[in-house]
């Protein structure tokens, strides 16, 4: 499946905690691609910035060139630009190039207070860069830099984020997490749309291996916003995945230890199983088998009870030329139909986690009888009135009747429809792989 791409451009960070570094990992661990546009070479560990080479400007915009030219953006993200005429070659490329979703983060300084923009580039990070930012993610100590004013409260976040919308940013995030040694019990960001305030709160997390959270929570941003979610979702996802980081930061060096969004990295073996299975799937064409309400193909991670326990693709699996394909990849609490058959069937047999439904025709009914398939089916008409009025839930009444009266799990439960409904089959197996075998059997036998 193809992830969606963030240009990601900034410094290298050899500690790896920050810059280029922690926007890979974070942008990888929200599922989405990272490219790496190189601003400058930072020498840096635990204990701070050591040294920096820049890359010359006419080289980060060939960089930007070689992989507009050839790639897909879906969004971009800006760090660490250190010199004007860099922030000059970034601005332009936007523009000759018609980028969108921007997401600046204005770096400015490291933690020990290292310079990573030289002085008399803020002027250009401004005027050049600001007014192409969808979103702009500064922390407390850039917001007072960017506005020359003093920020120790939420009100005063407030009244900065506003002229750094008057500065040109569509959407600004000023992030709380420098808040004060007085900490307070939460670490909390406002996000400002020009138009309404968001308030995002997180339990604050004692530690000093901080070194990264910036990056990691601008990339992501970038990441969710190139998966076509919105900014207040975009904004909730970011930093979730940043506390996570934190929570999960390494004790490296003596100094400030790296955060670690690619924790994310070691995924549930149930988005992995979803993932290998939808490939098997999508180099079929398949499509034909792909009902008008789409399919979704779901795994349910053991002893799951609840929704947001099965995994499942956000967006489904649509039919696309004779294929299919996954919008997106996959998530837990991403179906609800199907996640719910399948938490149904599981109360009989825990074994079977895992569904995908397809089109419905009396020839493919057929077809599956003739595999040696177990069918069985329920008809919606005969559910009683009163659980009718439960949106979503007479599926549930469905498969319940079905298993009611079975010995075993069944390969196939189809209903002929109703009044609204699209008649549907579902194919039900132990796990995603064993689920799209069962499709891939019954395509091979349905007519063209
Ligand atoms: O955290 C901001 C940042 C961005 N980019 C690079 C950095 C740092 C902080 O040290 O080194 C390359």
């Amino acid at each position: 499946m193809m992830p969606f791409t963030v240009l990601c451009i900034g410094g290298s960070d050899s500690s790896s905690g920050a810059g280029l570094q922690a926007d890979l990992k974070a942008v990888h661990a929200c599922g989405a691609y990272a490219l790496s546009v190189v601003t400058a070479v930072t020498a840096q560990n635990s204990r701070g910035v050591q040294g920096i080479h820049p890359v010359p400007a006419r080289f980060v915009g060939k960089q930007c060139e070689v992989l507009l030219q050839d790639i897909q953006v879906d969004a971009v993200k800006t760090g660490m630009l250190w010199s004007e005429e860099i922030i000059g070659e970034v601005a332009s490329k936007i523009k000759k190039y018609h980028l969108r979703k921007i997401v600046v983060d204005p770096v400015l300084t490291a933690k020990g207070g290292k310079i990573l923009l030289q002085k008399k580039a803020l002027a250009a990070l401004i005027k050049n860069l600001l007014p192409l930012a969808d979103v702009l993610t500064p922390n407390l100590p850039e917001a007072e830099s960017l506005t020359k004013m003093k920020i120790s409260s939420i009100a005063e976040m407030k009244k900065a984020a506003r002229i750094l919308h008057d500065l040109g940013a569509r959407n600004v995030v000023i992030k709380g997490g420098h808040f004060l040694s007085k900490a307070p019990a939460k670490s909390t960001d406002i996000l400002y749309d020009g138009n309404r305030f968001h308030e995002f709160a997180a339990d604050w997390i004692h530690t000093r291996n901080t070194h990264g959270t910036g990056c990691t929570f601008a990339s992501s941003v970038a990441a969710c916003l190139a998966q076509g979610r919105s900014l207040a979702d975009a904004v909730k996802k970011a930093k979730a995945l940043t506390t996570e980081a934190i929570e999960n930061s390494l004790p490296l060096g003596e100094g400030h230890g790296p955060v670690d969004a690619a924790v994310r990295g070691r995924r549930h073996p149930c988005l992995e199983a979803l993932r290998k299975a939808v490939n098997i799937l999508s180099a079929s064409p398949c499509g034909r088998l792909i009902p008008e309400v789409q399919s979704n193909l779901v795994y349910a991670a053991a002893g799951a009870g609840s929704e947001d326990q099965v995994a499942g693709f956000p967006g489904r699996i649509i039919r696309f030329r004779d294929s299919a394909r996954a919008v997106a990849n996959p998530e837990f609490g991403a179906s609800r139909h199907i996640a719910r058959i399948v938490l149904t069937v599981m109360r009989y047999d825990p074994s079977y986690r895992s569904a995908m439904n397809i089109k419905y025709s009396e020839d493919i009914v057929a077809v599956c009888r003739k595999i040696g398939f177990d069918v069985k089916s329920f008809d919606r008409s005969d559910e009683p009135p009163e659980k009718k009025d439960q949106e979503g839930r007479s599926l549930e009444w469905g498969v319940n009747e079905v298993l009611k009266q079975s010995f075993a799990v069944p390969d196939i439960i189809y209903d002929p429809g109703g009044w609204g409904k699209e008649p549907m089959v579902r194919v039900l197996g132990k796990n995603p792989v064993d689920v799209v075998h069962k499709v891939l059997l019954i395509l091979k036998k349905t007519k063209e």
